[in-house]
């Protein structure tokens, strides 16, 4: 079906015919809805963010759907603001490894004020980070702060932040939802990705995501989610 765009009508623009084409929308019960919803909410609170990983082997193909997963995340223009590179390769994790625990190792000992590194500490996170290279997957997410058209002239993208949020949103749910476990990791300042993935500088890296199995003697600290009444308010 084709219709006809009216809220450009009246502008100097040409305004567009946009192609539309049925919803594919599953409607549910409403038992089944109220079901799912704490279904999903149960499952999702028992993602924890794992910092000891198996080297255990992970098929690609589960890697590529959570990616497919994120893609269809809602995006500023339907730009897809964003880039996944997934590192596999033992000397590429090397070298990531080398460069954050660098960055990491100036920021605990000098970058970090007393307030942040007290509000770390019940993490117990350090600068030493061998899950980079234990783990069987590194994707390293990064944010296209403009898109370039085909005569190499800038594209404007818009909500670029937002955009590339919820996709890592998606895909750290995909990941959890498949049964893996994930880290969000952020080495600052980490434009040190761009030369050892080899991507363009107007890719600005959002975040490094670890995957893989947990290790089979894991441990997360003893943290709390807050409760519905200091998260939210209804009117
Ligand atoms: N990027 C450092 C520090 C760090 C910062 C925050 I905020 C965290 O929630 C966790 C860690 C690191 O990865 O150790």
């Amino acid at each position: 079906m084709t219709v006809l765009n009216h809220s450009m009508k009246n502008t100097k623009l040409p305004y567009y015919k946009i192609h539309t084409i049925p919803l594919d929308f599953q409607e549910y019960p409403l038992e089944e809805m109220q079901s799912r919803a704490l279904e999903f909410y149960e499952n999702m609170n028992r993602r924890r963010t794992v910092r000891e990983f198996s080297s255990r082997e992970v098929p690609l193909e589960v890697i590529e759907n959570c990616i497919r997963a994120a893609d269809t995340a809602p995006n500023g223009a339907n730009q897809h603001p964003w880039h996944f590179v997934v590192v596999t390769d033992p000397e590429k994790k090397r070298q990531i490894r080398e460069a954050a625990e660098k960055e990491e190792k100036e920021f605990y000992n000098n970058r970090a004020t007393r307030a942040w590194l007290e509000a770390l500490a019940p993490l117990g996170t350090d600068e030493h980070k061998p899950f980079l290279e234990t783990a069987p997957y590194l994707i390293a997410i990064f944010a296209q702060v403009h898109g370039i058209d085909q005569d190499g002239k800038k594209i404007k993208h818009y909500y670029v932040n937002e955009s590339v949020g919820i996709a890592t949103g998606m895909l750290i749910s995909a990941v959890h939802y498949s049964g893996l476990a994930s880290l969000t990791h952020t080495p600052s300042p980490m434009r040190f990705l761009n030369q050892i993935l080899e991507r363009p500088e107007r890719e600005r890296p959002f975040l490094l995501l670890v995957v893989g199995y947990p290790a089979a003697d894991a441990k997360v600290p003893d943290i709390n989610r807050k409760s519905l009444k200091e998260i939210s308010t209804f009117f």
